[in-house]
């Protein structure tokens, strides 16, 4: 299955981004305004509530036709039947994500945190379905962010792998907004080489109307000219 990673959707349950509202109604709006992927990110939620939220918004994305990854838990994603998992360097590693599941979700994308160049080479080479490249720019969701490397960053970071043939589909990640996704996507292209999308946590989960949100930086992305 082709994934179209244009805007890619963390979420976060966090009382500061959600408030008191149902996570799954802040996500399915946001899938109406044109996410086209979600993944289910939760830092504190124990395994049984994990897979309860986790398959609540399976039945959402599945009924829009929309990959579902879960963040962290490969074992929340096999029970759940997910479309895929993703995990950052301090995670289990590729490798051994990969073995777990050959047999039980032979098909799960399985996407990686990188932010260096060496990080993205070793996921893409070593078979990851797509790379995360941050942080951008400083964010307060994310407290451990260990490195900003900014636009420019994220295009060095693309850069060298397109030019090792590897073709990897990218997003970026980390502070990512209606105000900067133009100059952030501007900036980390550079002659053929451009991320597959961006990917947002605050931007759309923090918004008053998640659906105006997602559909406005749909908007802001299709209005850069295309590359290639
Ligand atoms: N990984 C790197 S930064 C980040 C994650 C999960 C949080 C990004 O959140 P926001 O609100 O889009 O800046
Ligand atoms: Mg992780």
């Amino acid at each position: 299955m082709a994934v179209d990673y244009t805007l890619y959707l963390v979420t976060d349950s966090t009382p500061e981004i959600l408030g008191d509202r149902c996570l799954a109604d802040v996500v399915e709006s946001g899938i109406k305004g044109g996410v086209t992927v979600v993944q289910y990110r939760n830092k504190t939620a124990d395994t049984a509530e994990l897979v309860r939220e986790a398959s609540t918004l399976h039945e959402i994305t599945r009924r829009h036709g929309v990959p579902l990854i879960i963040n962290d838990r490969i074992d929340v994603a096999i029970a759940i039947g997910a479309e895929g998992v993703h995990v950052g360097q301090d995670d289990m590693d590729l490798q051994a994500v990969q073995r777990i599941l050959r047999t039980s979700l032979p098909n799960a994308i399985i996407g990686v945190s990188t932010s260096s160049v060496e990080e993205a080479l070793t996921a893409a080479r070593n078979g990851a379905t797509y790379l995360g490249i941050g942080t951008v720019f400083a964010t307060s969701t994310k407290k451990d962010t260990k490195s900003i490397i900014g636009a420019i960053g994220v295009q060095k970071i693309l850069t060298e792998l397109r030019s090792n043939s590897l073709n990897t589909p990218c997003v970026c990640i980390g502070g990512v907004n209606a105000s900067n996704v133009q100059q952030i996507l501007r900036q980390s292209r550079h002659d053929d080489v451009a991320l597959d999308g961006v990917a947002v946590v605050s931007a759309i989960m923090a918004a008053p109307n998640p659906s105006e949100a997602s559909q406005n930086l749909r908007n802001l992305i299709a209005a850069l000219p295309a590359i290639s």
